[in-house]
């Protein structure tokens, strides 16, 4: 050890976060926390089903259910069965009812620096101005309306105004293509579109509506817009005979009083598409009541939120993350939820910082592709910044990296807040794997233990519990409030995807299994390994590889092609695509391009080929199937290991060849 306290002290604490792999939660956290009763694992494990009742109660019911959980027909489960209620209502209402209606509901940021408030009774005006357009327009309950917007108010507003008439919304993340808009409306069979004229990406005006436009093109049926006026003059948003501007509607409307729809428990809040293990996107189907109880209590028990606190999730509402926890488990609870539209790096690498200080933000929540990126940038941009108004982190997404927790404990939460490693997925509307705050020893790199309630595991192939230590699959056992009911229209590909692997009908046994590798310690901590099915998960995104196979074989010249996820630094993977092309054709750079525009115009730039490498043959099992395995080794620079089973092994080589001139 030095006498000199500067000169080693940095040092000094990386050496002993090194080697520290539990940490405790601050006293000063656990005096204060929402869940602190060390007895809820027990209680909620005896007390089951009825133990999601607590969930329930942080909700408001037009009428009390009479079931917490109807399982009679497995594994299509109902929760809370005879209730009634509205999710607007719950997230606007009640607060404004309850004297918050001058509260911040969202406080957002534009990437330009402006900002928007909405009060909790500006946000329900807003609403149910927009919520009486859409009915003039139109909209019925259980019409599914698509959202294809950028991170701006209106993309809130027009979900729960939505909720509010009882039509479910389905929000398509706006950077994704115009292809996949019309996918995934033409699923859904929407005749509804809501979208906006453009947003800023680092500093520049994107044109969105041109994109939409292009989408609408693509959809087999007649569809009504509202287009969001967000550029002002940068861009002239042309609206054609079927588009209303968002702004005259709701000016139109302004003033107008639109009574909450009672919707059954069970009735559809939303669809979410999602990559699945085929080409076709996932159409996942959330409930109002179960969804809404289990949004909310999560956020309640792990991201700890109370009302007066300003809660930061940096997700992008087009994912599930942005659902549960940017607008409904937070505005369920009357917090004030943080949106912001850009990017972290505009206009410097301190923007994020800058922000948390600015509102003085309690809680905040991210990813760890975003946490690598920070990390590095370098430490200097958040000790630039006063972050001490934070008082617990989280991430969600991807497996974290001891490293990286680590980063992210010190630099950011100067080793005084606990972090959640929060582990759930599209499907399961809510977090399943995480450390209780106040309650539970963190490890970094592991998410921990499932939650109160939870009944997950780690399993063999057979289905029989893993020792600690050995890799295996995540399942779980019992129903949820949260969990997804099924995929739209699609009942039997719902039991194919989550059911068939691990159940046992005969003897009436349901196992969900999410498609995720794990291994579990000796404390019961989960440790999650990654996707075991045919999705890449590029900075927490998921994408299907049939998808971005199918865009790539869409090239004319291209014979065949295999996409396959490599590790990246700070993606987490990256997608590498292995092409084949046709007699006669050259491998030039203009291919290589019309390979990655073809990608780009057919899921959208996050999908964008890290690289294209051009092969004459793909390995190949004997019986004709691709070596999927072998090539993400091969991408991701991995020892090969036995490659004798191959029918053409000496591919390998030549791939591999290839990959290092990249
Ligand atoms: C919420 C969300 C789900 C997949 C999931 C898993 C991965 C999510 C994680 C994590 C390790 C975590 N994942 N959280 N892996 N640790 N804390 O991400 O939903 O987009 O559906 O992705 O993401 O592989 O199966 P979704």
């Amino acid at each position: 050890m030095s006498d000199d306290p500067d000169s080693d002290a940095d040092g000094e604490l990386e050496a002993r976060l090194e080697e520290q792999d539990a940490f405790d939660p601050p006293e000063s956290f656990v005096e204060q926390a929402n869940v602190r009763d060390e007895e809820i694992y027990e209680t909620f494990e005896e007390e089951w089903p009825e133990c999601w009742e607590q969930a329930a109660d942080l909700l408001s019911w037009d009428s009390e259910y009479d079931t917490v959980l109807e399982d009679d027909d497995e594994p299509f489960y109902e929760w809370f069965t005879g209730g009634e209620l509205n999710a607007s209502a719950n997230c606007l209402d009640r607060h404004v009812e309850d004297g918050a209606k001058n509260r911040a509901a969202i406080q957002w940021e534009g990437e330009l620096g402006e900002t928007r408030t909405y009060t909790y009774g500006e946000l329900l005006n807003e609403v149910e101005a927009f919520a009486a357009s859409l009915r003039d327009l139109g909209v019925e309950e259980d019409d599914v309306v698509t959202l294809y917007m950028p991170m701006i108010p209106e993309l809130p507003i027009a979900m729960l105004a939505c909720a509010r008439i009882g039509a479910p919304h389905s929000v398509v993340f706006a950077g994704f293509s115009a292809d996949a808009l019309a996918t995934r409306m033409n699923a859904a069979e929407s005749e509804y579109l809501v979208t906006c004229d453009g947003y800023y990406r680092r500093g520049d005006a994107l044109n969105h509506k041109e994109k939409a436009d292009k989408g609408l093109r693509g959809v087999d049926h007649d569809v009504t817009s509202v287009v969001v006026d967000r550029l002002g003059d940068e861009l002239t948003h042309f609206l054609g005979s079927n588009a209303h501007d968002y702004g005259d509607l709701v000016e139109e409307h302004a003033g107008a009083s639109v009574e909450p729809v009672s919707r059954d428990a069970e009735d559809m809040l939303f669809l979410m598409y999602t990559s699945g293990t085929t080409g076709e996107p996932k159409g996942v189907k959330h409930t109002t009541g179960g969804y809404l109880s289990y949004a909310a209590w999560t956020s309640h028990a792990v991201l700890d939120i109370k009302p007066e606190d300003t809660y930061w999730c940096a997700a992008d509402i087009g994912w599930i993350t942005g659902h549960s926890y940017i607008v409904y488990g937070p505005l369920a609870l009357g917090t004030t939820t943080m949106m912001y539209e850009g990017t972290p790096d505009y206009p410097e690498r301190d923007r994020l910082w800058e922000i948390i200080e600015r509102n003085r933000v309690d809680i905040f929540y991210t990813a760890p592709t975003a946490i690598r990126s920070f990390m590095k940038w370098g430490e200097q941009f958040p000790a630039e910044h006063d972050l001490s108004s934070l008082r617990l982190l989280g991430t969600v997404g991807e497996p974290i990296n001891p490293r990286a927790w680590k980063w992210y404990y010190t630099h950011i939460g100067n080793e005084e807040c606990p972090i959640v490693d929060t582990w759930w997925q599209t499907e399961t509307g809510g977090m399943m794997i995480t450390t209780l705050p106040a309650l539970t020893t963190m490890k970094p790199g592991t998410a921990g233990p499932p939650l109160p309630g939870i009944d997950a595991q780690v399993v063999d192939a057979a289905g029989q519990e893993v020792e600690a230590g050995k890799a295996g699959y995540v399942t779980v056992n019992k129903p949820w409030p949260g969990m997804l009911r099924t995929l739209y229209n699609n009942d039997d590909r719902f039991l194919e995807e989550y059911w068939q692997e691990y159940s046992d009908p005969d003897s009436d046994e349901w196992v969900y299994f999410p498609e995720d590798g794990a291994k579990i310690d000796d404390d019961g901590y989960i440790t999650i390994l990654g996707r075991v099915d045919d999705v890449i998960n590029v900075s927490g995104h998921r994408l299907g590889t049939m998808e971005i196979e199918s865009a790539v074989v869409g090239v004319s010249g291209v014979a065949e092609a295999a996409v396959v996820g490599g590790d990246h630094d700070v993606k987490g993977e990256a997608v590498y695509t292995y092409v084949i092309l046709e007699d006669g054709q050259e491998a030039t750079e203009s291919m290589r391009e019309r390979i990655v525009e073809s990608v780009e115009d057919g899921i959208g730039p996050i999908a964008r080929p890290e690289s294209v490498v051009f092969t004459p043959e793909l390995p190949k099992t004997r019986s004709g199937k691709i070596m999927r395995r072998l090539l993400e080794d091969i991408a991701s620079g991995n020892d090969l290991g036995d490659t004798s089973t191959l029918r053409n092994p000496e591919v390998v080589d030549e791939i591999a060849g290839h990959v290092d001139d990249e």
